[in-house]
């Protein structure tokens, strides 16, 4: 493996600034249901709505939040125009998933202009939406498969969501710790740490150099090389971020090994390419992994052996190493410090779609100590499922 450009740009000179993650949104069969799996085993609240109650007739959308990490789950009611038809088809060629990484920036004219003259797609024009809590701007650019990202300027807002929306209570109370009376309510989650793409076999570099140019987002130094991708993981991966690394994009291309990738099947079953994983970032990974399993999330297994030899090399966590055991967290060390991380399965039949749960120490890696153990889990899931 060799280093990669890792520099944090100058704030002053930022080509492209951008204040964090806006929204993921996905594109989803039943946006009812789904909101209230993100409510009950997310924790997520529900804070504004869309739909014909408020005079949208065509969609009904569904905004949740946990911290700063913000998902709006669309359906469509009765496609009649070409954003309905976008959203009916984007199902049925590609189950649940995310159609818009959507970016908060500061000048969304001036991202658009820059993204689009460094060869973006555009497709949305910038334009603004306005209601009585203010003005929003948004633009969209085109990125890998038949994602999106808005880029959005809400200095000039303070509504629930955008115009068009509508406050709404939440379904359930959100994350109530057990404990009984006197539990505080806490969310399991506080921000999405990084948001990761699987491209076609052969164009992750094409990816990495769109998101270098239109957005000038540096390389981060972690990746996947080919040679762990050809000992065990059949994949590769590079990950590029906005100068202050709040906004975290690792891409994933199959690599040619003895076995079939599991990017080959997410692209297989999802129809092409498409956002892979987001990762949702907790201050107590124990408490979140413990509540979502009760809640009946899912997570991938890990060997008892992993937990073995474990604390030789990453040393002192908060959490006991017995602890992690229990609930098949997975823990990393890098030079500046340690994260503990657990993947769920797939959260629709397909297997395209999951998350990751992360509590970060120091480190801004993405586990690379814990590759061979993640990719092997996931190889054994996919044997399950008769796609390996
Ligand atoms: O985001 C990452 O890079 C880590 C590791 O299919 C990872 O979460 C990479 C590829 C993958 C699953 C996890
Ligand atoms: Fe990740």
């Amino acid at each position: 493996m060799t280093e990669t450009t890792d520099k944090t740009t100058d704030k002053t000179k930022d080509a492209f600034p951008v204040k964090g993650m806006d929204a993921v949104v996905f594109a989803v069969g039943n946006a009812k249901q789904a909101a209230h799996y993100y409510s009950t085993a997310f924790g997520m609240k529900l804070v504004a709505y869309s739909g014909p109650e408020n005079g949208y007739r065509e969609t009904a959308s569904y905004v949740l939040e946990s911290g700063s990490a913000r998902f709006v789950l669309t359906s469509v009611i009765k496609a009649t125009t070409d954003h309905g038809r976008f959203l009916a088809e984007h199902v049925a060629a590609h189950g649940d998933g995310v159609i818009d990484l959507a970016i908060e920036v500061p000048d969304a004219r001036a991202a658009y202009e820059y993204a689009v003259e460094h060869g973006a797609t555009g497709l949305a024009e910038p334009h603004e939406l306005k209601d009585e809590h203010g003005t929003v701007v948004l633009a969209a650019i085109a990125t890998y498969g038949q994602t999106r990202h808005t880029l959005v300027d809400r200095s000039g807002y303070d509504g629930p969501y955008l115009p068009g929306y509508v406050a709404a209570d939440p379904i359930v109370e959100p994350g109530r710790r057990p404990g009984g009376a006197g539990a505080s309510p806490t969310r399991r989650f506080q921000a999405i740490d990084h948001c990761v793409g699987n491209v076609e076999l052969g164009r992750m570099d094409e990816w990495v150099a769109f998101y270098n140019k239109v957005m000038g987002f540096t390389n981060m130094k972690e990746f996947v090389g080919d040679d762990i991708a050809t000992e065990y993981s059949a994949l590769m991966s590079k990950v590029v971020a906005d100068g202050t690394r709040k906004v975290k994009f690792p891409l994933n291309e199959p690599a040619i090994a003895k076995k079939k990738s599991q990017i080959d099947e997410y692209l297989e079953f999802y129809g092409g390419p498409g956002v892979q994983h987001i990762a949702l970032a907790t201050n107590d990974i124990v408490a979140t992994v413990r509540e979502m399993r009760a809640a009946g999330v899912q997570f991938l297994d890990t060997p008892d052996s992993y937990y073995d030899t474990l604390g030789e090399w990453v040393g002192e966590t908060r959490v006991p190493i017995d602890t992690l055991r229990e609930l098949k967290i997975l823990a990393d060390r890098d030079e500046d410090g340690y994260l503990l991380q657990i993947f769920t399965k797939p959260v629709q039949d397909r297997p395209t779609v999951f998350f990751e749960m992360i509590e970060r120490h120091g480190s801004m890696g993405f586990g690379k100590g814990n590759f061979k153990a993640l990719f092997e889990a996931i190889e054994r899931e996919q044997a399950l499922r008769g796609n390996l």
